[in-house]
């Protein structure tokens, strides 16, 4: 029996990839942070199996110790603070966890290893948000990365380090460059989810509206599930290497609102749909669209599910839980 370790299990992509190496044969660890998280009742819900340890990405020592525990042959580095808005808001946090935990992790890892840096396989979850302000369209492994935002730089660095522990240490350390991936488990600070769940309430009468800030900002959005099986492809490869991972198509907030509408049978929002400031962003990350040749090529990895499929997925997931919500 394989052991995985995945940090960030308690987020979107965790418990996808949790179920994903469960239904594999897999041991499956998990980090979790904090003294009373109430995300962890939800993960051994969803992942009764998974046997958790308590740690935190910015605590080395504590790393040490789950990785000693765990003895894990792969891990999977998801854990980081992820709403790009928030970074600005808190730049010093988020270069700790999202930047400087991934030394932590690589650290970890490298220790655990010992004589023989590529026995524990790593994964990066690194991200479009790199991009930033793109260089070029679509953006592929090559792209210079031109970040625009705290989240954005402290992602390139958690980046060039797994690619720098590859080649001085010889880890198998991977990175995989994901554009937005959705589901109805994404968060709901995040535009699709916040979408969906407006719409699904409009639609059972409660709420009326919603307010949005940047309608004109396109996003590549592909479906999590599909993309939590891309990072597992590229650890069963016989060398690391970096992958972007997108469907290849971008679409506006504008259009994510005309799909998210339009299945509840509304064709004009304008009527339900307010500007609100206060969710512009200093810097914007306008035009996101990732080329995923390689990935196709060496992983055999394709998106199955496009936008249209996707939103209407979480538009009826958040209509079930509303209405669930009204019988409990
Ligand atoms: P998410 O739902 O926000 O999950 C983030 C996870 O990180 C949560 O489990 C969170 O734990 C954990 N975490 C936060 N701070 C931590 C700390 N100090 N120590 C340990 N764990 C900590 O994110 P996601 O959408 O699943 O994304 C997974 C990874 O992929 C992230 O690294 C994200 O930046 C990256 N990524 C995501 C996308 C996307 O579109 N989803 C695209 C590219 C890259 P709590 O539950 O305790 O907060
Ligand atoms: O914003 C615009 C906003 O917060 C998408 C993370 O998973 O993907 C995610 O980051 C766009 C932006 O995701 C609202 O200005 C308009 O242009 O859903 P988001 P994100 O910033 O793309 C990347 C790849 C990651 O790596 C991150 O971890 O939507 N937008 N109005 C809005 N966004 C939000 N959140 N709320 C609004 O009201």
């Amino acid at each position: 029996m394989k052991r995985a370790l995945i940090t960030g299990i308690t987020g979107q992509d965790g418990m996808y990839l949790g179920e994903l190496l469960d239904r594999k044969g897999y041991e499956v660890y998990g980090l979790v942070r904090g003294q009373n998280n109430p995300k962890v009742a939800e993960v051994r819900d969803v992942l009764p199996n998974a046997k958790l340890l308590f740690g935190d990405l910015t605590d080395l020592g504590s790393l040490l110790r789950v990785m000693e525990i765990a003895a894990p042959e792969e891990v999977y580095n998801l854990g980081a603070i992820s709403f790009v808005a928030h970074s600005w808001e808190n730049a010093g946090m988020t270069t700790d966890v999202t930047g400087k935990g991934v030394l932590n992790m690589l650290e970890a890892t490298r220790k655990l290893a010992g004589s023989d840096p590529a026995s524990i396989r790593f994964y990066q979850a690194s991200s479009s948000e790199m991009f930033g302000k793109v260089q070029e369209v679509p953006q592929k492994e090559s792209t210079l990365l031109w970040p625009r935002s705290p989240y954005g730089v402290a992602k390139v660095f958690g980046h060039y380090m797994t690619i720098n522990y590859r080649e001085s240490y010889g880890m198998h350390a991977s990175s995989g460059i994901l554009f937005n991936h959705e589901s109805p488990r994404r968060g709901i600070e995040f535009v699709t989810r916040k979408v969906t769940t407006a719409v699904a309430r409009i639609k059972l009468g409660k709420q009326d509206s919603l307010t949005m800030g940047n309608l004109e900002a396109s996003r590549d959005w592909g479906y999590a599930g599909d993309y939590v099986d891309a990072m597992w492809r590229m650890l069963q490869q016989p060398a690391a290497d970096d992958y972007v991972i997108a469907t290849g198509v971008t679409h506006t907030i504008r259009d994510l609102l005309d799909v998210a509408f339009a299945h509840i049978g509304i064709t004009d929002w304008a009527d339900y749909v307010s500007y609100d400031k206060q969710y512009e962003r200093p810097a914007e990350v306008d035009l996101l669209i990732g080329d995923a040749t390689k990935a196709k090529d060496v992983l055999g990895w394709e998106p199955t599910v496009d936008f249209t499929e996707l939103i209407t997925m979480m538009v009826d997931s958040d209509l079930e839980l509303q209405r669930t919500a009204d019988r409990d």
